[in-house]
């Protein structure tokens, strides 16, 4: 039996259903979902009669010192996130934080050492690299068939109305980058490797929003590899391919091209195979929605199992340092025309 480790939930916004219904799902691997908390009394009440969640408060300290947590999961938008985590770790207790981790590159430092100086667990909620298409990719790069890549293409192209369910992106001094490019580039990571340098030319295409709607990166990886990375809010084309990344990827020996609809084409010398990749539908999951609802239940399932072993998640702190250091990066280069090399901690 797995040890059983208590959580409690911060913020029960839009997002937070999706975490919930995974920590409950995870009852099985030792998640218990004891309390939750949203500074809206009424939205964390909701939440807990919705679930059959135990507590619910309207305040975070006292959640923390009313219940001997062994996790908390932050939920709550970036600016929250340093006191909240701080406070988490005052109390001892492990944390994890949505993306994006934090406004500034500071921020994300001080959590990251906030944890170590506690000796406490940290990890950021990055679910993208969760997806089932990009992890059949991982699985058809890692097994060679086409070679070590050399070019790349990731995309998110999108204009689906994401200001419906997040209207605060109206208003965000630090856009598309943050919000969106952060999982994009963090997906060039798990795919790629690190990277070493970064070009950016950012765009604001919809007169609504206040900062950039569309960013073009481009990375260079220290393995040499070439990869370009888009986010936008504004494509207006059909299909839409909404939540999907769609990315081409060349090396030496082939080819692998990803198409709306769950698709892959793959090339291996003067061959090309299709493939429709597996998503799975969880039992709570809505289209269009539903391939990302099965990451957030993966990544959480990651996050408890590499608690349960005492070793980093694959999304620690730390990890995600690097992945929005390629984002500040990004920011750095839009603004002064110049490639930039991405900050160290
Ligand atoms: P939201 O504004 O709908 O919900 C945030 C909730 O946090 C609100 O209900 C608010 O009252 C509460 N809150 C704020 N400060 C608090 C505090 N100090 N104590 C307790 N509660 C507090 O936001 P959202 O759309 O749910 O987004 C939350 C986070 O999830 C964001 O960082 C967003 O980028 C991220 N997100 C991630 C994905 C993904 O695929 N990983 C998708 C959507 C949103
Ligand atoms: O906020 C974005 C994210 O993190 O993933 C999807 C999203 O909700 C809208 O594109």
């Amino acid at each position: 039996m797995p040890e059983r480790i208590a959580i409690g939930v911060i913020g029960c916004g839009f997002f937070a259903p999706n975490h919930l219904h995974s920590w409950q799902d995870l009852a099985p691997q030792g998640a218990d979902l004891i309390a939750v908390c949203d500074a809206d009394a009424g939205k964390a009440k909701a939440a807990a009669e919705g679930f059959g969640v135990p507590r619910w408060y309207s305040d975070a300290e006292t959640m923390l010192r009313e219940n001997n947590l062994g996790l908390v999961d932050i939920v709550t938008r970036m600016d929250t996130h340093r006191a909240l985590a701080a406070l988490a770790f005052r109390h001892g207790v492990p944390a994890i934080v949505q993306k994006p981790f934090a406004p500034t590159w500071d921020d994300c430092v001080a959590i990251v050492e906030g944890a170590e100086t506690a000796g406490l667990f940290l990890a950021v909620h990055e679910n993208f690299r969760f997806q089932a298409p990009l992890r059949r990719v991982k699985e058809v790069l890692d097994s060679g068939v086409i070679g070590d890549p050399s070019w790349a293409r990731i995309s998110f192209r999108t204009h689906y109305d994401v200001y419906a369910g997040q209207p605060y992106f109206y208003d965000e001094e630090r856009f598309v980058i943050l919000d969106l490019g952060i999982h994009v580039v963090d997906v060039a990571r798990f795919l790629l490797g690190e990277v070493e340098r970064v070009s950016c030319e950012t765009q604001q295409r919809n007169p609504k929003v206040k900062a950039e709607d569309t960013a073009t990166m481009l990375l260079r990886h220290t393995s040499g590899t070439v990869s370009l990375v888009e986010a936008t809010y504004e494509s207006k084309k059909l299909p839409d391919s909404f939540p999907e990344t769609l990315l081409e990827i060349e090396g030496p020996r082939g080819a692998i091209v990803t198409r709306p609809g769950y698709r892959m084409e793959m090339t291996i010398g003067d061959e090309m195979t299709e493939e429709t990749f597996e998503v799975p539908m969880l039992h709570w999951a809505k289209p269009p929605w539903h391939m990302v609802q099965d990451s957030v239940y993966r990544t959480c399932a990651n996050i408890l199992e590499s608690l349960h072993q005492g070793c980093e998640a694959a999304t620690s702190g730390r990890d995600n340092l690097k992945t929005y250091a390629v984002c500040e990066a990004a920011y750095e280069a839009a603004a002064t025309g110049r490639a930039v090399e991405p900050p160290k901690a």
